[in-house]
């Protein structure tokens, strides 16, 4: 039978209310792509799990699928989220799909030129708050408290058991779950997902990688940050609301979180492109944090199985690619001139 999304197929071990309606654009089901080159270059057996092929181009749709579906199931005529971006985008394709009004609050100048566009393209009223994500979040938390209004960041359990699934996928892709798995950490959603998917799944453990940017590392450092700065604006976030529970993952699973710079992020970036998966800055931290331990002889992984997590689209953030090259060469429209460049 064709593919009818995540709740369909994964419904059943997901804890969602029944007044839900499936609301679905048929997110999830990504690929878990093998990487031979740079897992000869690591010595591991190195996969990505490229969530950026979601319908909106990131994880976050599979939190959404739930969030929306249980808001729906509750006669809920509005929805609000607060957002360094994808979950705004992926908010507005749900509601947008669902009938439902969406609001989205990012902070100003600070959102990557897909995600806004993406925003904008589904019909969601966006926002920009003079402030950080993290006071956009105090907002809407605020605002749903006092409306009727749902909320759907990933304090919404909904978002969480959503999100559940990738961890299912890579079980029943890899037979097991892999060795090692790296992801970014932003507001901390995600690994705390994932860490529920692979308890329940029962297919065996991995150990957690959580990457944090240096400019928004909350969690490295053991303390709120006020003004989070990163390249990789999907996690500038300094107040994670699931930071505790993404402690105990790591800690519960063996593994840490670290924080890389800007620079490492971004040579990651270039090096997953180079075997052919473009993600998004945030999304490459998986693999500089993988980089970082083993640089330091931290990181055990010969001969194992990680998998990196890349949560979101290179097509995302174009302006990272195209203000750090130089613009392509122009050349008249003639033979003499393309040969010229190819025989230089
Ligand atoms: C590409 O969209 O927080 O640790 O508002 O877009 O679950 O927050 C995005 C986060 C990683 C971090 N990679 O995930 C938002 C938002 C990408 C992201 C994260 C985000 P969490």
């Amino acid at each position: 039978m064709t593919y009818q999304g995540l709740i369909h197929r994964y419904g059943h071990l997901l804890d969602l209310p029944v007044h839900k309606k499936n609301i679905s654009l048929l997110e999830g089901n990504t690929p878990l792509i093998s990487m031979p080159r740079l897992s000869r270059e690591f010595g591991c057996e190195l996969f990505v799990k490229f969530e950026g092929l979601n319908p909106t181009g990131s994880f976050k749709d599979r939190g959404m699928t739930a969030a929306i579906s249980e808001a729906v199931g509750r006669h809920v005529e509005t929805v609000i989220c607060a957002s360094t971006g994808n979950t705004a985008a992926s908010a507005a394709a749900y509601a947008a799909r669902a009938g439902l009004r969406a609001m989205v609050l990012i902070p100003e100048g600070k959102v990557a030129a897909g995600k806004l566009a993406g925003a904008m393209a589904y019909g969601a009223e966006v926002i920009q708050i003079q402030g950080s994500f993290d006071d956009a979040l105090t907002l809407v938390v605020e605002i749903a408290e006092k409306t009727p209004i749902a909320m759907v960041n990933s304090i919404n359990p909904f978002r969480i058991e959503g999100q559940k699934t990738a961890a299912f996928e890579i079980c029943d892709d890899l037979g097991c779950a892999p060795d090692w798995l790296c992801l970014p950490v932003g507001n901390a959603g995600n690994i705390t997902a994932y860490w529920a998917g692979f308890k329940q799944y029962q297919k065996g453990l991995p150990r957690v990688l959580g990457v944090q940017a240096a400019g928004a590392a909350p969690l490295v450092l053991g303390h709120v940050v006020e003004k989070p700065e990163t390249i990789a604006t999907a996690i500038r976030i300094g107040k994670p609301v699931r930071g505790e529970q993404s402690l105990e993952a790591a800690r519960q699973s063996n593994g840490k979180i670290i924080a890389v710079s800007d620079e490492e992020i971004l040579s990651a970036q270039r090096l997953l492109a180079s075997e052919g998966v473009w993600v998004e800055p945030a999304s490459a931290a998986g693999l500089a944090g993988l980089i970082a331990e083993s640089g330091q002889g931290k990181f055990e992984a010969r001969d194992k199985k990680v998998v990196l997590v890349c949560t979101g689209h290179g097509m995302k953030d174009p302006s990272i690619i195209t203000e750090s090259f130089r613009s392509p060469k122009i050349i008249p429209a003639n033979y003499e001139a393309l040969i010229g460049l190819i025989e230089k």
